[in-house]
């Protein structure tokens, strides 16, 4: 089942032809040589400082010290609207002992579920996490971003990490099925934020959007930089043409790009993680706008 849809999203990954373009240059390389001379001279002098400044505090210390403090990798889902109750599942490292979840700001109010151990994907508990507490939250409705929460654990408390809070845009869930681009999901509103997940492997959600000849339509991922597994993989189409293939990352692992719509058509985003990956810690957010 999985297979042939994955196979049907292949057919659908025309050859890039005449209508295949890259919007952007890679970044790396637009920058001059002695730019890259000055980044690297200021790199070397910022080794020297901490080199200089901190002596006695090995890199083996620090490495022995992120072992033993508490650690956030991951809140599923990614964030949450003002004035909302949710249930939030903070994946990290050493949070099954966590006593108490704390929002900076007065932003929310956590009560602990539960907390234990969790299978990390890929066997990397160091980058996901292998314990979880999952808390229900009452986000206060005067929580404006960047809003931020701690666990605290009798080995220490974390460092603050970051719920998503959308204010000016809608935030809509993506809904299954949505793997086919017979049956995409459509979004109606020119400028959306959509909370989603690759829950499975070999999952694809497909977004449709009608837009007119010369429109900007931007595209952004939230997911690498929140922790997320997902490793973003996005294609736009109009009908039947491939437009964009895996644009450059940028944004830590993300991916954003715009594109100027070369005619009136509906258009088609179809996001899929680029390993085939899939589960509840690839969660992202996509942002969709249209002008
Ligand atoms: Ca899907």
């Amino acid at each position: 089942m999985k297979d042939s849809r994955k196979r049907d999203y292949q057919n659908l990954s025309l050859p890039c032809g005449d209508d295949y373009t890259a919007p952007f240059a890679d970044p790396i390389h637009e920058v001059s040589t002695p730019m890259r001379n000055a980044i690297w001279l200021a790199g070397a002098a910022v080794m020297l400082a901490s080199l200089l400044a901190s002596p006695d505090a090995p890199a083996q210390d620090k490495k022995d010290q992120k072992k033993t403090q508490p650690r956030v990798t991951v809140v599923i889902p990614l964030g949450m609207q003002p004035g909302a109750k949710a249930t939030l599942s903070i994946r990290g490292t050493k949070l099954d002992t966590a006593t108490e979840v704390r929002f900076a700001d007065d932003a929310g109010e956590a009560k602990i579920k539960n907390k234990g151990k969790v299978e990390p994907p890929d066997k990397n508990p160091e980058k996901y996490g292998d314990t979880q507490v999952v808390v229900e939250v009452k986000l206060s409705d005067k929580a404006v971003a960047p809003v931020s929460f701690t666990v605290i654990t009798p080995d220490g408390e974390t460092k603050p990490h970051t719920l998503l809070v959308e204010t000016s845009r809608p935030v809509i869930k993506e809904v299954e099925p949505n793997d086919d681009f017979r049956k995409p999901q459509s979004i109606s509103e020119p400028s959306v934020v959509i909370e989603g997940s690759i829950a499975s492997p070999l999952d694809i959600d497909v977004y449709a959007i009608r837009g007119k000849k010369g429109q900007k339509l931007r595209v952004e991922s939230q997911a690498v930089r929140h922790g997320s597994a997902f490793d973003p993989h996005i294609a736009l189409y109009r009908t039947g043409q491939l437009q964009i293939d895996a644009p450059p990352r940028r944004l830590s692992g993300d991916v954003a790009f715009e594109y100027e719509l070369p005619r009136d058509d509906q258009y088609f985003i179809a996001v899929s993680d680029a390993l085939d990956g899939g589960g509840a810690v690839h969660v992202y957010r996509l942002s969709i706008e249209l002008k």
